[in-house]
């Protein structure tokens, strides 16, 4: 019976209350033996956990300097200098130590231990040619997010269905980036080859090879996220509504992750409405421009339901002069001198919310490959939530949320392991364990989900059942249990929120190891 194994967490999370405490003073010792051992032992996995637990001892140290050599608080002190560690416990506010400690009139100075840093020069470098050119990266913290992407995160492929005027498939930054299935629904073959242009811009803003010493760099730097190329747009840039709608039947059928409609048209089409709800329902993202007459009217599809309606700003984050406005603008990003690639092996600077749109896209892309278990309506959260405010405050016909800042984003997806609070490393864990935490207040329920999960060592999410009650939140193992002799790590975000509306103080990893 798995509730023999319920077994509670004495560990108490709180959530952001301030306790202060008195100051406890204590002896800060390093036993030198083990330390020299370990560094003289072939197994560096042990020094470095070693290691690791002497440096959590200096997180909270303060160094104070005494007027003479004979006050010290206690014998922690430097070769009989006038200079001795303090260390406090972690939950100590150290500040109004600090201050009781000055006020002190044996004491001559307090300054928390800091640390100092390797003068180490990121590696992180672009080498796209024309990759200074493409300012909508910057604006939108794409750059900021290829470097949390640099580390080992563990990603998913990705599809996005590209409903337009094809691709130029022999392009030098497509190598790889094309899903093989494309089809041309005019012509009802696989040709999907662009003599416009306007598919193969679109498709270059979300997936150029990046890092290629070559042209422009793709949104979704070489994450696996490949174009289907869905040919319905003619080559002169229009589309009938019947083959625009086979064409999301066709991605429906891919069971592609994002499908991206650079497209629209002031009329409102039933059919089309319901075969985009058709995806939306099947999970899929749904992008598409809010339209490039800088009028106040709806421009379809992006203003049926359940799609990113997506507007266009300029190099100042100000709304372009074309783009369309209406209470179903969802999020603005760049849309003017957009540079990409062109036909005939070329590059060129587009503008339209055609742009804004794949821009999008991309994001979206990101997301979904560092957590693919992210519905649509999720994904809408997070863009829309962590999106820079413009405009009118809130909310607005411009500029909808706001400007999508793709890094607020992917943090609110990953958690930086840097950022987290570390547990103590539980081992000999049963293979059948259910997790109970505990925290002070009553938890918010809808705030759990997907903020509470085991990932394991290939940081791959394991499906479990988790649940809340009342302060309690109850983690159920994954449903073919854990593997013996493995290790796993279980977060908690603090995007967890008390039903008062407290949001936990830090993030919290905790590694367990299940025994053999
Ligand atoms: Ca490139
Ligand atoms: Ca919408
Ligand atoms: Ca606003």
């Amino acid at each position: 019976m798995r509730i023999k194994n319920y077994i509670i967490i004495v560990v108490v999370l709180l959530f952001n209350l301030l306790i202060v405490n008195q100051v406890f003073a204590k002896d800060v010792s390093v036993d030198d033996s083990v330390y020299k051992t370990l560094k003289n032992s072939s197994n560096s996995m042990d020094y470095i956990k070693r290691e690791q637990q002497i440096l959590k001892t200096k997180e909270n140290n303060l160094i104070i300097k005494y007027k003479n050599t004979k006050k010290h608080i206690n014998n922690n002190y430097f070769n009989n200098s006038n200079i001795e560690i303090l260390q406090l416990n972690e939950n100590e506010n150290i500040e109004s130590i600090i201050l009781e400690l000055k006020n002190n009139p044996d004491i001559k100075s307090v300054e928390k231990d800091e640390k100092l840093y390797i003068l180490e020069q990121d590696s992180f470098t672009i080498n796209d040619p024309f990759y200074n050119q493409q300012w909508y990266l910057d604006c939108i913290k794409i750059p900021k997010v290829w470097q949390k992407l640099n580390t080992n995160l563990k990603t998913n492929p990705i599809v996005i269905a590209v409903i337009d005027t094809g691709i130029e498939t022999t392009h030098e930054e497509f190598k790889n980036k094309i899903h093989p299935e494309g089809y041309n629904f005019i012509l009802n073959n696989d040709n999907i080859y662009d003599i416009h242009g306007h598919g193969t811009n679109v498709s270059g803003v979300i997936c150029a090879e990046t890092n290629n010493f070559i042209g422009i760099a793709g949104i979704v730097d070489n994450l696996d996220v490949k174009i289907l190329p869905l040919q319905a747009a003619s080559n002169n840039g229009t589309l009938f509504t019947s083959d625009v709608i086979k064409a999301i039947d066709y991605a429906i059928k891919k069971n592609v992750d994002v499908i991206n409609m650079s497209i629209g048209v002031g009329s409102y089409s039933e059919t089309l409405n319901e075969t985009i709800q058709k995806a939306v329902n099947k999970g899929i993202i749904v992008i598409a421009g809010a339209g490039n007459k800088g009028i106040n009217s709806y421009n379809y599809p992006a203003s049926y339901d359940n799609v990113i309606s997506v507007g266009s700003i300029d190099e100042n984050k100000n709304i372009s002069y074309f783009s369309n406005y209406n209470d179903k603008v969802d999020i603005v990003v760049p849309g003017e001198n957009i540079y990409t690639t062109n036909i005939n092996n070329s590059y060129k600077n587009k503008g339209g919310t055609s742009f804004s749109t794949a821009i999008v896209s991309g994001v979206v892309a990101i997301l979904k490959s560092v957590e693919s278990s992210l519905t649509s309506q999720e994904i809408y959260n997070i863009l829309t939530t962590t999106a820079e405010d413009r405009g009118e405050l809130g909310k607005d016909d411009y500029y909808g949320y706001g400007v999508v800042n793709t890094l607020n984003a992917i943090n609110n997806v990953i958690v930086n392991d840097n950022e987290c609070k570390i547990w103590e490393t539980q081992y000999d864990v049963i293979n059948n364990k259910i997790w109970t935490i505990k925290l002070n207040m009553l938890i918010d329920d809808s705030t759990v989900n997907n903020n509470v999960y085991i990932l394991d060592e290939n940081k791959i999410k394991l499906d479990q059942v988790i649940l809340t009650e009342n302060d309690k939140i109850i983690i159920y193992p994954p449903s073919k249990n854990y593997i013996n002799g493995k290790s796993y790590n279980l977060y908690i975000k603090n995007n967890i929120k008390s039903k008062n509306g407290k949001q936990l103080i830090n993030p919290i990893r905790m590694e367990f190891i299940i025994k053999n």
